[in-house]
């Protein structure tokens, strides 16, 4: 059995940190500040290359915003919805996102995009790479709230193993280096009621996308 490594870590792979709790104190002015951002940049249910409609609802800020819609994936300075740019990174944000990061390592890293999922019971992401972002020697910062969710973490291969991690309010973990390009999804949401968010869960996640 490998060691856990200063914050608890065992048995993830190189390069991913969780950082249980590291959200908690700037929950508040974070979570204000998705209050306002999807005030101005409302969450939707976007369409899918195939055909599908996304179960988790999305809004992004920042100068670039993750989008899909029946012609593919990609990174856009507009919302297709509002036809405006996306809201700015709220400071809480930016800030969260940079103390992560560099608490893992990597000092340099300065988030341009910003995107945030909106899971209600039975929303789920299947299994994917996060492959659209131009410079992948960034990490990528996700933070949790509300709801708790089971995360699975595969690998290089879409049909490698996969290890559970349970991602609870207030988590924060940074996947860089080797992690970087692993596949990836969240399983159905449970329900239950939050304290803080009632029935669902936001999740925040930071990249340098341009
Ligand atoms: C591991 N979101 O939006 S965040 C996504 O909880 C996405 O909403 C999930 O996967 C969510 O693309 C998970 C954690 C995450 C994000 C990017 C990764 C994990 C990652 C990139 C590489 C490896
Ligand atoms: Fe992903």
């Amino acid at each position: 059995m490998a060691q856990p490594d200063l914050f608890g870590n065992i048995g993830l792979p190189a390069g991913v940190m969780h950082l249980p709790g590291f959200a908690l104190d700037a929950a508040g002015a974070v979570l204000a500040a998705v209050e306002a951002v999807s005030a101005a940049a409302p969450f939707r249910h976007m369409q899918v290359p195939g055909g599908g409609t996304m179960s988790v609802a999305m809004s992004n800020c920042g100068q670039a915003g993750w989008v899909t819609d029946t012609s593919g994936y990609r990174y856009s300075s507009i919302d297709p919805l509002t036809a405006q740019p996306w809201p700015a990174m709220p400071e809480a944000i930016f800030r969260l996102a940079q103390d992560a990061a560099a608490t893992a390592g990597f000092a340099a890293f300065r988030p341009d995009a910003c995107l945030i999922n909106r899971y209600e019971p039975g929303a789920r992401m299947g299994l994917h790479q996060d492959r659209d972002e131009r410079d992948r020697s960034q990490p990528i910062v996700s933070a949790s709230f509300g709801l708790p969710a089971t995360f699975l973490f595969g690998g290089a291969k879409r049909s490698d193993p996969q290890v559970k991690l349970t991602l609870e309010h207030g988590d924060v973990v940074v996947w860089g280096g080797p992690a970087r390009l692993n596949y990836h999804g969240i399983a159905p949401l449970k329900d239950g009621v939050h304290p803080v968010l009632g029935r669902q869960r936001l999740n925040l996640t930071l990249r340098r996308a341009l």
